[in-house]
């Protein structure tokens, strides 16, 4: 671009205003928010299979409905996201081959099994509980179409988070047993829950220069202090214990001093060697190539009615 358009691109990032998709932008600003905005877009889709896992396993028809609901919620997402990276110029096809080839990453959370029904409820509860921390801010994302998505999400995304919240509540007030299985749902989802905000600020490659750009709004460590903060009172209420010995409020900084996650494992699930990275890919690729024909009926059908209006 011209030095005049860059000029213009600033103006519109320092006064909070929004870009259009027929703006002018840095070619490294439409990169990073396509990596980024795809990423997001892929993780609701392959963050689907945890929870699918029990669609049929449910203990009730309630929870049933309530959980087939959710898993189309982010079906949803994932279209919605989708259809915000295409205003960038890139094809959901290409973003999806992209995926498919391991040229493109989605969240380290959803490489974790989900033994049991209390961790659906977890996954509620704490991923998504992480996901609208990261999340909300978003709105305010300097890019208009990611930003506007975002304000719909992020209402269903809290819904959900309400929803696992409450799951879990029935377990922790049910037997003994069921209070064991919720603890031990937190003990497996706690830290990795922790590593989804992503690597300290000092190891993250993207942060200053996306909150230069005003993509994100804030540093991966403030997002993380603020879900702990909002989470651990939440344990409370649940009567179940974060498995964290040196979790304490600390007065003097006004904030829940926490243990770390590994972000040795953190790197080690991103780059394929967690525990269920390549069940994951290899039912997103099956469930692709399966889905072929509908994509083929659907196009066949557009081609007719679009001929039948010439006509
Ligand atoms: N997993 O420089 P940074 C959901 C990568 S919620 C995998 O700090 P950035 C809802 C990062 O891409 C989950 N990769 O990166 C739901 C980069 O890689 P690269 C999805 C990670 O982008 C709930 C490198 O590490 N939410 O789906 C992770 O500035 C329940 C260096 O990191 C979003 O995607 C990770 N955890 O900050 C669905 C939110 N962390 O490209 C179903 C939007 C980092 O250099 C059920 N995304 N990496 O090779 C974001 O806010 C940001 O992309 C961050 C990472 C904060 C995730």
């Amino acid at each position: 671009g011209t030095d005049e358009q860059e000029a213009a691109f600033y103006a519109i990032v320092d006064s909070d205003g929004r870009i259009e998709p027929r703006d002018a932008m840095p070619e490294a600003y439409r990169k990073t928010l396509i990596r980024q905005m795809a990423q997001h877009a892929h993780s609701e889709i392959i963050g689907m299979q945890p929870e699918g896992n029990w669609i049929s396993r449910a203990p009730s028809l309630r929870r049933k409905a309530i959980l087939l609901a959710k898993v189309q919620d982010e079906a949803g997402h994932g279209l919605y996201l989708y259809a915000a990276a295409e205003t960038l110029g890139v094809s959901r096809d290409h973003l999806l081959e992209l995926l498919h080839t391991h040229q493109q990453k989605y969240s380290s959370i959803f490489n974790y099994p989900t033994l049991t029904w209390a961790d659906v409820g977890a996954i509620g509860w704490l991923v998504d509980g992480a996901a609208i921390t990261n999340q909300v801010p978003l709105t305010r994302c300097s890019y208009g179409p990611y930003a506007r998505a975002m304000v719909r999400i992020c209402k269903e995304e809290s819904f959900h988070q309400r929803q696992g919240f409450e799951a879990l509540l029935t377990l922790t007030r049910g037997s003994a047993r069921q209070k064991a299985m919720a603890q031990d749902a937190l003990d497996r989802w706690w830290y990795p829950s922790l590593a989804m905000f992503g690597p300290p600020d000092r190891e993250s490659t993207h942060s200053d220069q996306s909150m230069r750009w005003g993509i994100k709004r804030f540093g991966n460590d403030e997002l993380r202090q603020r879900f702990v903060d909002m989470t651990a009172p939440q344990a409370d209420v649940l009567g179940l214990t974060i498995p964290d010995p040196d979790l304490r409020w600390n007065d003097e900084r006004g904030h829940y001093d926490f243990t770390q996650p590994d972000f040795d494992e953190l790197f080690r699930v991103i780059s394929g060697d967690g525990p269920c990275n390549r069940q994951r890919m290899e039912h997103r690729v099956a469930a692709h190539t399966e889905g072929a024909w509908v994509r083929e009926a659907a196009a066949a059908y557009a081609a007719k009615r679009a001929k039948r209006a010439e006509a």
